[in-house]
């Protein structure tokens, strides 16, 4: 298992694969960085490749090469 799948499953709360905006409002409480969910998709938009609305893991890995 690569270094990204290990973030991503961390990510991915309900472990469907994506990573959606509310899952990202989630990790950025944990991490004591509270973010809207209004930040979270606008993040989301500008990892979102495909442009399904939700974070897979080659659209992690690319931002995480960044
Ligand atoms: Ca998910
Ligand atoms: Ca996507």
């Amino acid at each position: 298992m690569s270094d990204y799948e290990t973030t991503f499953k961390l990510l991915d709360a309900d472990g469907d694969g994506l990573i959606s905006p509310d899952e990202l409002v989630r990790l950025m409480d944990i991490l004591g960085q509270p973010i809207t969910i209004e930040r979270a998709e606008a993040a989301v938009k500008q990892l979102d490749l495909d442009g399904d609305g939700l974070i897979n893991v080659q659209e992690l890995g690319n931002f995480l090469d960044w």
